[in-house]
């Protein structure tokens, strides 16, 4: 990222709006991009981002993921229920969805009004609603073959990879391991096994590549600001062939951590067995048809590979100096690490629980 300070209003300004700029604040608290809330002299509203080109080294099939999605997304039926996929504003007099400036990559997206995000989930209400969120956006994409979407992020969600990354991270730290990072590093060392499940289910055949979300956590998923239904899925940078079962995964290690995944008190984080019920319910609600027996079988190996893969990117992180997911003070990345890897050995208590929600589901 450039160090300069940009002019946010003169960026947003090169795209196709419908009135001049008013206003442009910081919106949400992503760990990656950076993204701002611009608003018109119309009264409507768009979201700015800055794409974090050290993450996504090629931005233009980024945008390209996007557009096809959208251009899909046209072509369906529309919706009982409101439903909504951000659209691309195109810099003005072009056709092109984006803006460099100063070697940043901008691009502006629709926003999606009357709606709201949570940072952590209190209700099985809530849960319900992000489930069948991400069910819609499965049923949505499921008769998109994965192959028209690019791989923007290689190695984005494949597990082993991220052993691997964690292993030179480990060597080469300047890091002495005490407390918790020692903590951390004997818990990854006792599921070097656990990284490989659904990258063997994958290599045999048992599951297969489809479009997917990528990051479809709690705070991705709108709700509606009077009614609570889910509306849209958002931050679409990671949509790419994959998986269903990351995003499934990331759902519910997101959705069932009521304290969230920034806690402070990491001894009390559980995974809650009546929200993980609820977000299944709201899923296979709208998603069923789009999944085989084979899919629902690693439905549980899916959030335990997750929550522990995100502990390992994190402590990864926290070993290699913080040079990924931005930070707001030093040791904050093995804290999100450690509160991961107690939602891992809490999903692991529960593991005929979880099932049993599985299969009462099926
Ligand atoms: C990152 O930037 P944000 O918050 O949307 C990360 C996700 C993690 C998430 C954890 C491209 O997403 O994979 O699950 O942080 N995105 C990328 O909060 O690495
Ligand atoms: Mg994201």
């Amino acid at each position: 990222m450039g160090d300069s300070t940009p002019d946010l209003e003169a960026i947003a300004s090169r795209f196709e709006l419908p009135a001049a700029v008013t206003s442009v604040t910081p919106l949400g608290n992503g760990n990656v991009n950076d993204t701002y809330r611009v608003e018109t002299a119309s009264g409507d509203r768009f979201v700015l981002q800055r794409l974090n080109t050290l993450v996504f080294p090629e931005p233009e099939l980024v945008m390209r993921n996007l557009q096809v999605l959208s251009a899909h997304a046209l072509r369906r039926p529309v919706p009982a229920q409101r439903w909504e996929v951000p659209r691309v504003i195109n810099q003005r007099h072009t056709n092109q969805p984006w803006v460099r400036a100063d070697g940043q990559f901008w691009r502006l997206i629709s926003f999606i009004d009357d709606a709201v995000t949570l940072e952590a989930i209190t209700h099985p209400h809530q849960a319900r609603e992000v489930g069948r969120g991400l069910g819609l956006f499965h049923q949505l994409l499921s008769d998109l073959p994965a192959d028209q979407l690019a791989d923007t992020l290689p190695g984005f969600h494949i597990t082993p990879t991220y052993l691997a990354s964690y292993e030179q991270a480990l060597q080469s730290t300047q890091l002495k391991l005490c407390g918790q990072g020692s903590w951390c590093a004997a818990f990854v060392e006792q599921r070097r096994n656990l990284a490989k499940v659904l990258e063997t289910a994958k290599a045999e055949g048992r599951l297969g590549l489809r479009p997917i979300h990528g990051d479809p956590k709690v705070n991705n998923v709108m709700l509606c600001a009077s009614s609570g239904t889910a509306v849209s899925l958002v931050d679409l940078d990671t949509v790419k062939p994959g998986l269903v079962h990351y995003d499934i995964g990331d759902c519910l290690r997101s959705a069932c951590n009521p304290l969230g995944e920034e806690a402070q008190s990491q001894e009390a984080i559980h995974f809650d067995l009546d929200l993980c019920r609820a977000v299944l319910e709201g899923y296979l609600g709208a998603a069923r048809d789009s999944l085989s027996d084979t899919d629902l079988d690693h439905i549980f190996d899916a959030a335990r590979v997750i929550s522990f893969e995100l502990g390992l990117r994190f402590f990864s992180d926290h070993l290699a100096g913080d040079v990924y997911f931005r930070t707001q003070r030093p040791g904050h990345n093995l804290d999100r690490a450690v509160v991961q890897f107690k939602l891992t050995e809490s999903i692991e208590a529960q593991e005929q629980d979880i099932r049993a929600i599985v299969e009462s589901l099926r």
